[in-house]
């Protein structure tokens, strides 16, 4: 038995790791809105979007890359100097790059160059704030084609596992099955209707319903992970075989529903006929 109770132990632990650690990495990529660009003896300024980044991204590095072809050559070779938030509240602050690349030499006439540079943390939220930021390239005199540029951001997008959990109990009695616990007619019934998250995100818009049309209280409408809140119901027992049927809905933050459902039971006894044992019908003999 030790060793089923270890193996157990075990299961569990890496089950949980598992929950734990679920996140996968995702780079989104977002390419200037400019064609192939000629500048002489002027800077370069271009807007640059990302689309589609979801809403819980976590962003853990970015860069830019840019490509450009010197025509004439100049007395400097340009690079990219500013970035400049397209955030109005702080809009036109320059801000210089860290870049982990940087031509060392004069390029060659006709000769492509590429510069890499790593956006600071609050340079990418920045781009976390509106998915767009504007790019300036200072080029010091000469021609130069500007081929492209490219804008990464990678991180993590944390996935969810929203889980919901009911029990209904009539007085007590989880009662799955029939034909539960016997109260007499007319007696008050009393439902309880516990509900858990059982996932690893914030569940809202929970609802309990009863499908035999028990008002169901509950004392709040969203959980967090591992909590649980007790809701209830109440009614008058009636005679015979009596079954009804909790179930418990909640939605996950993106938007994805989870659904739980559990019975309970109770067998009404008759008022005016004493004790009647369920599933033995009565008889009704005539003259
Ligand atoms: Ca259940
Ligand atoms: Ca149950
Ligand atoms: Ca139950």
């Amino acid at each position: 038995m030790k060793g089923r109770y270890l193996l157990t132990y075990l299961l569990s632990y890496a089950a949980l790791v598992l929950f734990a650690v679920q996140v996968h990495a995702e780079c989104y990529n977002g390419t200037g809105f400019f064609d192939p660009y000629e500048a002489y003896s002027r800077d370069v300024t271009w807007r640059q979007c990302l689309a589609d980044i979801p809403v819980d991204f976590v962003a853990e590095s970015a860069e830019i890359e840019l490509k450009a072809r010197v025509k004439n050559w100049g007395w400097h070779y340009p690079k990219l100097q500013d970035l400049l938030s397209s955030n109005t509240n702080i809009f036109n602050i320059p801000e210089n790059f860290v870049c982990s690349l940087t031509p060392s030499t004069h390029p060659e006439e006709n000769e492509f160059y590429t510069i890499v540079c790593s956006l600071q943390p609050h340079q990418i939220q920045w781009l976390l704030d509106d998915n767009c930021l504007y790019f300036k390239m200072d080029t010091y005199g000469g021609t130069y084609y500007l081929g492209y540029s490219t804008l990464t951001v990678c991180g993590s997008v944390p996935s969810e596992n929203p889980g919901i959990d009911i029990e209904k109990d009539t007085n007590g009695y989880d009662a799955d099955i029939s034909p539960g616990p016997s109260i007499l007619e007319g007696d008050q019934v009393e439902w309880t209707y516990v509900v858990t998250n059982t996932g690893d995100v914030v569940l809202s818009n929970i609802t309990v319903t009863d499908d035999q049309g028990v008002t169901v209280d509950c004392t709040q409408s969203s959980l967090v992970p591992g909590s649980s809140m007790t809701c209830s119901g109440s009614g008058t027992a009636v005679a015979g075989q009596y079954a009804n049927v909790g179930t418990a809905t909640g939605g996950s933050p993106k938007g994805t529903s989870v659904m739980d459902a559990d019975p309970s039971h109770y067998y009404g006894e008759a008022k005016s006929q004493g004790k009647v044992s369920p599933g033995i019908p009565l008889l009704l003999l005539e003259d």
